[in-house]
């Protein structure tokens, strides 16, 4: 109905195809008693137009399908949106034509109609899935099926009901039926997750709302889900038992479902903080439900809590302390066949006079595959996602010009505000075709690298949550055979408008346009990062914290022990201690980590990143944690004397101390002596490196291998990386030269102490040094690995395609980042001895 308002105010000519007698969609048809929208009605209806969204009362918190029916209707009248609409008509087919640059439409009345764009705007649950149960066509009672649900009133009392299907369709259906039927069985396969609605009238919070809607609204639109709640950043692993139960039990009494699956930051992506919310709502079913054996089956324990789509409900679980009502736990008997006369499982039989269908939809692609979709070179949609949906942003289809998907697979669609995410493909779409027409343009169609580009990157944001582990629709498993992929895209509402936006400030990239001119081009790729580096660097813009090298040092020590204490923490290892060593001028401080199997173990020597002058021996307390459970070596983290109170040379004489000091006392350490690797970040790997040609230089100790993360090793560098990535990227190169302005003067800079590119480079130990694509010390880090090599030393580097200065240490924020970990603990595991020749 957007699409239609919004294309004929810009002048367009359109037609639009319904399959039903009239406007409403998932509304018109899913009229099973209790449907109801289970996002609150202030937020489920449309905002391009103050006065709709003003004039239009809602009656309670969460609307009736029969009201947001009313809704739909009086927005088709007062625009008078159905003149463009063929209802009853269903499309039955759409080729698009190299030639005349335009699709043919067919419909089921025999309609062939040509137009330069197609837009399927045909929901995401709109297409129900097969009934994949024997028999069901030998049934003489009565069925319904919950999305054809008949337009009259059924009559349920002294009757024996069946329903099969516990999603939310089932879940609000089922107290509606039992409060009529004579007896309600309820055949459950999957226990499902549910919180209350604590349904009402409108509250005033919401009414307050209303007032201030074009606020809100725009909240709204850069939220996760497409729902104002406020952003938290805590993590429920890191809050006390009490104070999290506390705050579950208020989103309890609250209700609604982005209070519990938002209530920490790290629910969708934390096995041990989803299932504390997980057992929280158990509890809640336990406590509900009376019978012990009702409860336990009842009680979701195969998915994490939201990563099959929750449900919202009203008395739904109190519903099984009713008398009449029985559950069967088709896990424990599955149904074997639907008889004339009722439900078989391999238990017995139940003698039903209604069957209620409540089994779900072919979600996401079923619509869209439904309609015989063939693209340029006669391509169809079918064979192009033959094993999952390939998208160019959930919008487009490489191969399929001038065809949009509102809310297709790869945008966030089902996992928002319906309503958000409709409007937002709606603008970005007509805009599109209103540039095109008044540019010229007959098509724009994806390039095949940026729907690839765009594929994985929606992929890898899915991998970094817990969804991809439960079998629910979103992957496609509830349909027999159809292919399992993550098909919403997880990155949230807000990042998600930000892609989209990009693309089109960026010259529509990642399209391909004809048009006078012929054919242009603007390959490339909207997202080059990892998608959790995306999102890091997107809270930080957010949280506009000033740039380090706009403080004093003291300043921006406070600034990073604030922002350190809010990381997630590292594993948990056999032992943490801290002590302290005989540092160069004094004594320092270190924190040593010692593996959870017997030692002595091999040991590993680490510095602190922090440009000499920030963070201390705890301050990478996570990836210590990390390396040394994934290496099986002692870690020990040493700190030194920082800049600007101590500069040039007092940090890399105190890593050379430290490291003498390790190897002499290795043992006690608990550690193997003659076993030594050292590893630093950032400015620890320059002390690393450091220490590793002063030991050299000194005669001793021998290290089995220096590990050098995104080090700095020359204070004059003015390579590539330090101009392309001089800013967006947490390190700056201001930030760089800041922190060697602190620390060393320009001669100093020069000195291979400093600068250990520029020291002799023969007979170091064996070198793994990890560089970032996005980090202005790329450039300087690969060089110091080949400049390494060429020396004659064993020395290689890794590059960290789409990571950034922090990303390898950034343990339990930056996951992408996990399998180069692992790497630099597999190198340490190698390189655990001298080699041969030392
Ligand atoms: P859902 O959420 O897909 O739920 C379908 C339910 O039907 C679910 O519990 C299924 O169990 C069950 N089902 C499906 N097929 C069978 C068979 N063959 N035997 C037993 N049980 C079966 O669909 P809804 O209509 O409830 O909700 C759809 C969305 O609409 C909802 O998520 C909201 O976004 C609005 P399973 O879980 O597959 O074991």
């Amino acid at each position: 109905m957007y699409l239609i308002y919004r294309l004929r105010k810009m002048g367009h000519s359109l037609r639009c195809f319904e399959a039903a007698p009239d406007v409403g969609g998932t509304w018109y048809w899913n009229r099973y008693p209790g449907a109801r929208c289970d996002v609150e009605s202030i937020d489920y209806s449309f905002s391009f137009d103050p006065e709709l969204e003003q004039e239009w009362e809602w009656t309670e918190r969460y609307a009736t399908q029969p009201e947001i029916l009313r809704y739909a209707n009086h927005v088709a009248d007062k625009y008078r949106l159905r003149s463009h609409i063929s209802f009853d008509t269903r499309v039955v087919s759409a080729h698009w034509d190299q030639d005349s640059q335009l699709w043919t439409v067919t419909t089921d009345r025999g309609e062939r109609v040509t137009a330069r764009h197609f837009i399927m705007a045909t929901g995401c649950l709109s297409q129900p899935k097969d009934v994949d149960i024997e028999g069901v066509e030998n049934f003489r009672g009565e069925i319904y099926r919950t999305h054809r649900w008949p337009h009259q009133d059924l009559e349920f009392s002294g009757k024996s009901v069946g329903v099969i299907g516990t999603g939310s369709s089932g879940i609000q259906c089922i107290p509606l039926l039992a409060a009529q039927a004579a007896q309600l069985t309820v055949f459950q396969r999957t226990a499902n997750f549910s919180f209350p609605a604590r349904n009402g009238p409108i509250p005033q919070a919401s009414l307050a709302n209303k007032a201030r809607y074009p606020q809100y609204r725009e909240e709204a639109r850069w939220s996760q889900a497409g729902i104002c709640v406020e952003k938290n950043l805590e993590l429920a692993v890191l809050t006390a038992d009490n104070e999290r139960r506390r705050r579950y039990e208020q989103a309890w009494e609250g209700g609604g479902i982005p209070r519990f699956l938002q209530a920490y930051a790290d629910i969708a992506v934390s096995e041990d903080a989803n299932e504390t919310l997980a057992s929280f709502v158990r509890e809640k079913i336990h406590e509900i439900v009376d019978d012990p054996n009702t409860a336990q089956a009842l009680a979701p324990k195969d998915h994490p809590v939201g990563t099959k789509r929750p449900c919202l409900d009203t008395d739904y679980f109190a519903t099984f302390n009713r008398p009449n009502v029985t559950l069967v736990n088709l896990r424990q008997t599955p149904i074997t066949r639907i008889t004339e006369t009722g439900i078989a499982t391999s238990e017995k039989e139940h003698a039903l006079d209604v069957i209620v269908l409540a089994t779900g939809f072919d979600a996401m692609t079923g619509a869209l595959m439904a309609v015989d979709i063939r693209g340029a070179h006669g391509l169809t949609l079918k064979d192009k996602w033959a094993d999952g949906p390939l998208s160019y942003i959930g919008l487009t289809v490489a191969g399929f010009p001038n065809f949009y998907t509102i809310t297709g697979p790869g945008s966030p669609s089902v996992l928002s505000n319906m309503m958000v995410s409709i409007e937002q493909h709606v603008e970005w779409v007509t805009d599109c075709i209103d540039k095109m027409s008044r540019e010229g343009h007959t098509a724009i169609e994806a390039t095949e690298q940026a729907e690839a580009g765009w594929v994985k990157y929606a992929l890898d944001t899915a991998d970094l949550t817990l969804f991809p582990r439960a079998k629910s629709w979103y992957t496609g498993a509830n349909v027999p055979g159809k292919p399992r992929v993550c098909m919403p895209y997880l990155g949230g509402v807000g990042a998600y408008r930000r892609v989209c936006n990009d693309i089109v400030a960026n010259d529509y990239l990642g399209f391909r346009f004809t048009g006078p001119d012929g054919i242009r081009e603007n390959d490339g790729l909207v997202r080059r990062q990892q998608p959790d580096v995306v999102a890091l660097l997107e809270l930080l813009e957010e949280m506009a914290l000033p740039a380090l090298n706009t403080l004093s040092p003291l300043e921006a020590r406070e600034m990073a022990a604030t922002m350190a204490a809010g990381n997630p923490p590292g594993p948990a290892v056999g032992h943490v201690g801290d002590g302290v060593y005989p540092g160069a001028a004094g004594e320092l401080d270190y924190r040593l980590y010692s593996p959870d199997t017997e030692g002595p173990h091999p040991i590993t020597l680490y510095f602190h990143g922090g440009g000499w002058m920030i963070g201390d021996h705890a301050s990478d307390d996570a990836f210590c944690r990390d390396l040394c459970v994934r290496s099986g070596t002692v870690v020990i983290s040493c700190n030194y004397r920082h800049a600007p109170e101590a500069r040039f040379p007092a940090a890399v004489d105190d890593g050379y101390a430290a490291l003498q000091w390790v190897a002499d006392n290795a043992e006690r350490l608990g550690g193997i002596p003659g076993e030594l690797a050292v590893c630093g970040w950032s400015a620890g790997g320059n002390i690393a490196a450091v220490a590793c040609q002063i030991a050299r230089d000194r005669g001793g100790p021998q290290v089995s291998a220096q590990i050098l993360i995104t080090p700095v090793t020359d204070g004059h560098d003015n390579s590539a990386s330090m101009t392309e990535n001089a800013e967006g990227f947490i390190l700056t190169s201001t930030m760089m030269n800041w922190l060697w302005e602190h620390y060393a003067d320009e001669a100093e800079r020069a000195h291979p102490k400093a600068s250990p590119v520029k020291g002799n480079l023969a007979g170091l130990p064996p070198a793994l040094v990890l560089v970032a694509e996005f980090d202005p010390l790329r450039d300087q880090g690969i060089a110091y690995a080949k400049a390494l090599k060429a020396a004659g030393n064993e020395a290689r580097y890794i590059h960290c395609d789409g990571h950034i200065h922090t990303s390898v240490t950034a343990v339990g924020a930056v996951m992408t980042a996990t399998g180069l970990r692992q790497q630099i603990a597999d190198e340490l595991k190698r390189r655990r001895k001298l080699p041969e020749a030392a």
